[in-house]
């Protein structure tokens, strides 16, 4: 499995502004802080997706990616769902839902029901409620 260059772009209030290098996904970091659904039309307004996870090493580097755009670890939305089933995770881009790197304790379901994928939960997953807002993390593909 090789490296893959891909676009990975700063977005400033609703414009793409820059796009570089990354692995294997392209994430773009975000600092406004907006419901999920929101961040996910945001995304594909910009021609990509709410970030999926496929492996350690994406993961490493989207984590990596939102410490460098805000300078903190912040709990932010990837593109991770039980919108559709509960207790059936998809990725918003269509990938398959085989990596997982979920909190002691997580998916829980907790507090009435939550369905989006949040990370940076401590160092990993949580499923949170999918009307808190949060930065976000779209990539896209070359
Ligand atoms: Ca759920
Ligand atoms: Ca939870």
């Amino acid at each position: 499995m090789g490296t893959i260059h891909v676009s990975l772009s700063y977005m400033r209030c609703d414009a793409v502004s820059e796009w570089s290098s990354g692995l294997s996904s392209s994430p773009h970091g975000h600092r406004v802080r907006i419901p999920r659904a929101r961040s996910t039309f945001f995304c594909q307004s910009a021609g990509g997706h709410l970030a999926s996870i496929n492996s350690d090493a994406e993961h490493r580097f989207i984590r990596y990616y939102i410490k460098q755009v805000t300078g903190e670890n912040p709990p932010a939305w990837i593109g991770g769902h039980d919108l559709v089933q509960e207790g059936i995770w998809m990725w918003t881009d269509g990938s398959q839902f085989y990596y997982q790197s979920w909190g002691g304790g997580e998916p829980n379901n907790c507090c009435g029901g939550e369905n989006c994928l949040l990370i940076n939960w401590r160092d990993n997953w949580n499923d949170g409620t999918c009307s808190s807002q949060l930065p976000f993390v779209c990539s896209k593909n070359l």
